[in-house]
This record gives structure tokens, sequence and C-alpha cells, in this order.
């Protein structure tokens, strides 16, 4: 008899688990792609840091860490606001155990964490940011991107991110940058903005569980009295994929074949693909960078302009820290008409036995029309 019960109470609990599990891989199957609509984007908001916390937030497991980490929402927050400066920060990773890193499991172990969505509270004419990392190294941040969740991609139709802001894990060796002066980027008062930070924290010789993780970003804005003299510069993301516009993780990875030596991807393109820009007005590129990841194979990242390359993108090692990278970003004065076109190619080498599914090859520029 007593067996009979222990069974029931068993199979009772495996169905329990079950269902559990199943609805949270539906929850967090979308990686990049937050969850925010129309529906839950906020009133008309005050600038009170704690106003919104915890319902916008969520903490995305990629793929197939489903280790113990866990989220802290309510330290999530705007967390500070005055005339020079706007403060966001992504909800606290209250646990970020290291994972096992294997060079063709892509972006197993990583963990995405966003803000929650603030209104801006008047108009900002943001001219640097830096981007911040709290109980964790700069390597931690994989990426991180400031969106507007009410905004059309650039790059796909029909998907609402667009990005105004973002850093990779290879440029954070400087966290924070500056526009050429004399420029901005405009976010109108009352729209909304999100933070969007994927950590990680690979195995390596000294690696160590971390506690209470979280990202924010600074943006620097324009004095009032400086305004009527600004150029508006617009951030335009692009990325090489196998998978584009998909609306989840795979839009932004390719896949890198087992023993290549060299594989470069972006060569074949078409004008809808996310890699190519073709620019309608003229204007100028004031400022940009690369990102790709040096520590599964990525070599370089070339920019052409009209089939000639005007930027090219080294990836190196910063330290013998299996994971410290450096792709450089900085300003730049990159005259284009309209109808000129932009597109990205990536090289990696594998040569392992493995295919690497995850490679990435992202550019980000800030270009201000005439
Ligand atoms: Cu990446």
């Amino acid at each position: 008899m007593k067996i009979t019960l222990d069974r029931l109470t068993l199979s009772f609990m495996i169905v329990i688990v079950v269902i559990i599990t199943t609805i949270t891989l539906t929850l967090t199957h979308y990686g990049h792609i937050p969850k925010t609509t129309h529906q839950n984007l906020l009133p008309h908001h005050s600038s009170t840091p704690s106003d919104h916390a915890s319902h916008t937030n969520t903490v995305e497991y990629t793929h197939s860490n489903h280790a113990a980490a866990t989220l802290d929402t309510t330290a999530a927050g705007m967390t500070h606001v005055s005339d020079e400066k706007i403060t966001l920060t992504t909800a606290a990773i209250s646990h970020l155990p290291v994972h096992g890193f294997t060079p063709g499991l892509g972006h197993a172990g990583h963990i995405t964490v966003n803000s929650s969505v603030y209104e801006a509270p008047f108009d900002l004419w943001v001219t640097g940011k830096t981007f911040n990392v709290t109980n964790a190294d700069f390597y931690n941040l994989h990426h991180a991107n400031l969106f507007r969740p009410d905004l059309r991609s650039r790059t796909c139709e029909g998907i609402y991110w667009r990005d105004m802001l973002s850093i990779g894990s290879d440029t954070m060796y400087q966290n924070a940058f500056n526009l050429p002066d004399g420029y901005a980027v405009f976010v109108p008062a009352g729209s909304p903005l999100q933070l969007d930070v994927m950590f990680h924290n690979p195995e390596t010789e000294n690696a160590q569980d971390l506690y209470n993780v979280q990202g924010s970003i600074d943006l620097k804005l324009a004095a009032p009295d400086q305004i009527s003299d600004i150029k508006i510069a617009e951030y335009i993301r692009l990325e090489l994929t196998d998978s584009p516009c998909l609306g989840d993780n795979k839009s932004f990875v390719f896949t890198v074949p087992a023993n290549t030596e060299e594989y470069i991807i972006g060569q074949e393109y078409s004008a809808k693909d996310p890699f190519v820009h073709t620019f309608t007005q003229s204007g100028k590129i004031i400022y940009a960078g690369g990102h790709v990841h040096g520590w599964e194979g990525g070599q370089k990242l070339d920019i052409f302009l009209n089939d000639r390359i005007i930027i090219d993108y080294q990836t190196k090692k910063v330290s013998d820290h299996p994971f410290k990278y450096k792709t450089a970003h900085r300003p730049e004065s990159i005259n284009v008409k309209a109808g000129d076109v932009l597109r990205l190619e990536a090289t990696y080498t594998n040569p392992s036995n493995n295919p690497i599914p995850g490679a990435m090859g992202m550019f980000g520029m800030f270009f201000a029309a005439d």
C-alpha cells in the first residue's frame, strides 16, 4: 500500500515538474528580443527611480543553461536623473555560476537581464555614455544594448526593437566614450527606453561564482545651452547572420563550420540582409565600432562602402585571459552619399572538429545626415 502511495506521489511530482519546465522553457525561449510591447509600455512617468520595478524585467536563460542563476528584480531602476546624466540599471542576477565553455555551444550559459522600461523624463541629447558592471569583470558583460521598444528595427522589417547604443565584451576595454563635439543622439521626452545586458561567466583558471551582478549605462547629456548648435546622430547597428530577421537569438549569430582555416561570411548578400545598409541621405559616419568573438576564433571584421574596405577591425587578445579581447571603437569621419551601400564581412578560424554555432560579426555606427 505504501509503495503505491509513493508511486502516486512520485508520478504527481513528475507531472508538476514537467509542466513547470515546459512553461519556463516557453517563456524564456526567445533570447535577444524583449517581451515588451506597446501594451506594457508605461503611462506618463515621473523620473523617480523605483516607480516601475519588476513587471517588465526578464531574465532569459539561453540554450542549455538552466543552472542555478537567480534574479532579483527589485534592483532595476532609473537610478539617477539630472540635467547632466541619466543612469539606467538592470535587474540583478543574484547568483551567476561559473559555467563550462566549449566552442561549439554558442551562447550556452549566457544570461540576459533587462531593466524596466522607462520613459525619457525630458528631451535627451546624449553626447556620451558609460557602460558599467557591478560585482563582475568587464569581460563578464557579453554585450549590452540600450534600445527603444516602440520603434521598428532598422535592419529587420516588422520587428520592434531599435538599438540606440550598444557595446560588446570586446569593446568594453574602453567602456566610456563620447561622440565627437557637436553631435548627440536625440531621444524625445516620453520615449520608452530599456537596457538589455547579456552576462556570461565562463570557466577559466580563476573564475568564481558571481553574486548580485548588474549592468548599467550612464547617458551623458548635453547642457541646455549647447543644444541649439547640436547635430543629431543616429545609431545604426548591422549584424552578420545565417538566419536574418527571425526575431530570436538565431538572428544575431552564424555558424562557423568545423575544420575551417579561414571562414568568411558576408561575401554573398542582398540589400535586405541585416549586414547591409543603403544610406538614404548623404552625411557622415562620426563614430563606429565592431564586435567579433575572438575567444571563438573571430579574427576580424571588414567594413565595405560600395565594395571598398573603409574599416578593418582586427580583434586582439588583451591579456593571457582566454576571454579578454579588444575590438576597436573610435571616432571616424567618413562621408557618404545617398545610395551608398555599406556592408560587413567577418573572418573566423575554427580548427576544431565541432562547428561554432554562436559566432557574431556586428558593426555599430553613429551617422549624422547633412
Ligand atoms: Cu557577441
